[in-house]
């Protein structure tokens, strides 16, 4: 693994990730049982938790995501009745959670982006969020090794505003901050201004609102490919489910997507593009019942699922 000796934090969180003491346990909690692997280094799978949210506007408590998350994962199967196989073999490492940088949110991006950086290309990245912000941090890093990156975004907002109260680097900005160094494409979006209107048309940002024009997936996900290049970053902001399906989020909007509309999407994306790395982001436990942990979780584990098949 690469540790770049000139960032202290990361070498101090990859000595955590060392993980065991004089006892042989472990400090912190890992997504599953955390058996599967115990090491980072033949992990095919490392997830990243950022409890960060210190843009959110309407309302905070997507910090509590990622524990959440993790709590919920021990629940869950490890065989995958859809594919057929007992997922958790790829081999799935946790890291330490990412320590939040209380200086703001550009430099919570760039600790974001070390931390990516110092995984190394051979594992796909799994970030556990945390407010949509923590994406900037994970694309940073993947673009910097890969010229041909190309982002699904699917969220009920396009977060295409240039700023929002006061700041860049918000989560109503991510997807034009995404924008600027990659090509985007938006999926379930429902909610927007009339200023993004203009910019997705202006600046031809592929976008699919919610409900689509056909109704039909299989249309959705041949327009998404045909935007999309043979390397691909997925973000997942949870509020692109229907509330009925995920209502633990800090801004939820109705007419949202289905299970199976989400997971077919991401499952078709997977099979035919190469996926660099994910998130999941927006979880805000306090929000909704705690069935809503469970289906992040079990989102979770689909996407591990769909990536390394
Ligand atoms: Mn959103």
């Amino acid at each position: 693994m690469n540790v770049p000796s000139w960032r202290p934090w990361v070498v101090k969180m990859f000595e955590n990730m060392a993980g065991f003491g004089g006892d042989g346990h472990r400090s912190w909690d890992m997504f599953l049982d955390g058996t599967t692997t115990q090491n980072s280094s033949n992990a095919e799978i490392v997830l990243i938790p950022v409890p960060y949210d210190s843009t959110t506007s309407y309302k905070t408590g997507a910090r509590d995501g990622p524990k959440a998350i993790i709590a919920a994962s021990k629940q869950l199967e490890d065989y995958d009745l859809e594919l057929n196989r007992d997922v958790s073999k790829v081999g799935i490492y946790t890291t330490p959670e990412i320590e939040v940088d209380a200086s703001g949110p550009e430099a919570m991006i760039e600790r974001i982006k070390g931390v990516v950086d110092s995984v190394g290309k051979k594992p796909i990245i799994g970030l556990l969020g945390g407010e949509h912000t923590v994406t900037i941090g994970a694309i940073y890093a993947l673009r910097q090794r890969c010229s041909d990156l190309t982002v699904l975004y699917l969220d009920a907002h396009a977060d295409l505003r240039d700023e929002y109260m006061g700041t860049r680097w918000g989560h109503a900005s991510v997807a034009r901050r995404i924008n600027e160094v990659c090509p985007v494409t938006l999926v379930g979006v429902r909610s927007l201004s009339v200023g993004e209107r203009h910019f997705i048309e202006e600046a031809e940002v592929p976008t699919i609102f919610w409900p689509p024009g056909s109704g039909n997936i299989d249309d959705v996900l041949n327009h998404v490919l045909d935007s999309l290049s043979g390397n691909v970053y997925i973000s997942i902001d949870l509020d692109v489910f229907d509330p009925s399906i995920m209502a633990a989020v800090g801004t939820p909007e109705p007419g949202g997507m289905t299970w199976a509309d989400v997971t077919g999407l991401v499952r078709g994306v997977a099979e035919q593009r190469s996926v660099l790395g994910f998130d999941l982001v927006e979880l805000s436990p306090s929000e909704g019942p705690e069935a809503s942990a469970f289906t992040a979780a079990k989102l979770a584990y689909k996407m591990i699922g769909y990536v390394t098949a």
